[in-house]
């Protein structure tokens, strides 16, 4: 076949266009990841199914939950264990009573319809079975079974999508060099290393992940230990997307999301209100936004500092009100089981969804903006507003983007309601209203 050559014309064209992404792109090409990202209907389903299911149970477990103290997954760094000492804590990681169809039942019990668990954290110690290293939960501990793969079959047995946590900033790993902000010389690594020798290694462990498991997304977190290196993020993410185009791939990394993403997250806050990332970072990709039950990530026997049901509730619904996932994080004990203060909480949000989970499922934030009372959530022509404040007796809602045709509780308790100028009046029928939540559930006319 014959190639045709640019006219000179075409030319001019070409190297005007490249100039110009250069002059507009913020950030390095290496960067940028998968440039020309088109995502593919099953990838654009899986985002369809991942926002329709509003709510994920987080999992932080490694060999750090055997100290379970201050530091918890950040313990290596927190006391400054060379791996030498850090090297000591798999051979007592033994969770014989770990249960995977009983942590799904409780996932399921709560009302949650996915489980995002961590495959490596920072302290580089894989929780599967892997063969490009031995620093893994089959090779170095005393249990010496896959625990992710046994909790992939739970979750194909009960219907539930599960997702990797993966840490892109390695503690342990001779080659994570140069060093970024963490895991400084007290490790004990020697002061070289090839870069690109690690993205390799990197991209062997999510290979196996993807090709070896169910999974339904990546959630990468660390790359803001050195945010400017060249992860080779386009290389990674065609990788994934190369296994099964529908994984999801999403990064804590508190930038703007980059091309091959598929969901943006937010850590301990609400969108662009978390303590990371600067405003106006939110994205058009689905949200997620994750919290702590207590303060610590990874199982910390002295925190004691547990959120109630009532505030987690409300944490749920105003992630939806926002348009945002919730997932809600666990550290099991090192013995595989969940402690009591996480599991009565879970139960107690799975009571109320069970009740109201028709104003969370299925439904995208608004039209609402977030208001003093509350949020909304709708589907179709049904809104649903979330009154937040308590005692309130009446609420004024903006525009609801039509004529309001009828107003109940979900119960079915008619509420009064009045349209006049400054928008729709809501009365709250003081008998049923929920501390939680009131919802109040409106048809609009969209005509
Ligand atoms: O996995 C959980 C935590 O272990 C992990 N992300 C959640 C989901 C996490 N990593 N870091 N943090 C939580 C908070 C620590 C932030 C700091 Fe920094 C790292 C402070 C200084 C270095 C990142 C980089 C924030 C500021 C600069």
């Amino acid at each position: 076949m014959s190639k045709t050559i640019p006219t000179k014309y075409q030319r001019l064209i070409m190297s005007i266009l490249i100039c110009l992404s250069l002059i507009v792109s913020p950030v390095s090409a290496q960067q940028q990841g998968d440039i020309g990202y088109e995502p593919t209907q099953s990838n654009l389903d899986a985002r369809t199914w991942f926002q329709d299911a509003k709510f994920g149970l987080f999992v932080h477990w490694g060999v750090y939950s055997v100290l379970g103290k201050t530091g918890a997954e950040w313990v290596m760094n927190h006391d400054k264990m060379p791996i030498s000492e850090y090297e000591k804590l798999p051979p007592q990681f033994n969770p014989v009573n770990f249960d995977a169809d009983e942590w799904c039942r409780m996932v399921k019990d709560a009302g949650m319809k996915y489980i995002t668990i961590t495959s490596k954290h920072h302290d580089g110690f894989a929780m599967f079975d892997s063969k490009v290293s031995d620093y893994d939960i089959v090779d170095r501990t005393p249990y010496g079974k896959d625990v992710l793969k046994m909790l992939d079959e739970a979750c194909q047995r009960h219907g539930l999508k599960l997702y990797f946590y993966h840490s892109q900033l390695d503690w342990h790993h001779h080659d994570y060099f140069p060093r970024g902000r963490t895991g400084q010389d007290y490790t004990g690594r020697p002061e070289s290393g090839n870069w690109y020798a690690y993205l390799d290694y990197m991209d062997g462990q999510l290979r196996e992940l993807c090709t070896n498991y169910n999974v339904s997304g990546i959630w990468f977190d660390g790359m803001w230990d050195k945010l400017d290196a060249d992860w080779r993020l386009g290389k990674t993410y065609k990788l994934i997307h190369g296994v099964r185009s529908e994984i999801m791939i999403g990064s804590n990394h508190h930038v703007t999301p980059y091309p091959g993403e598929d969901f943006q997250m937010f850590e301990k806050g609400l969108p662009g209100k978390d303590p990371f990332s600067k405003e106006g970072h939110v994205s058009a990709l689905p949200l997620e936004t994750c919290e702590t039950i207590s303060n610590s990530w990874g199982y910390n026997k002295d925190d004691k500092n547990y959120k109630s049901s009532k505030d987690l509730i409300r944490y749920l619904v105003k992630a939806a009100g926002n348009d945002a996932n919730f997932l809600l994080n666990v550290g099991p004990k090192p013995d595989g089981t969940i402690q009591d203060e996480f599991k009565v909480r879970l139960a107690d949000m799975g009571a109320w969804m069970r009740t109201n989970g028709e104003s969370i499922y299925n439904t995208r934030g608004g039209p609402v903006p977030p208001q003093s009372w509350g949020v909304t959530t709708h589907r179709g022509n049904t809104v649903y507003l979330h009154v937040l404040s308590e005692n309130e007796k009446v609420i004024a809602v903006p525009d609801l983007g039509g004529k309001v045709l009828r107003a109940r509780l979900l119960n079915g308790t008619q509420v009064n309601y009045m349209e006049t100028k400054y928008g729709t009046l809501f009365e709250i029928p003081e008998m049923f209203a929920d501390p939680n939540d009131t919802v109040i559930v409106v048809q609009i006319d969209l005509k």
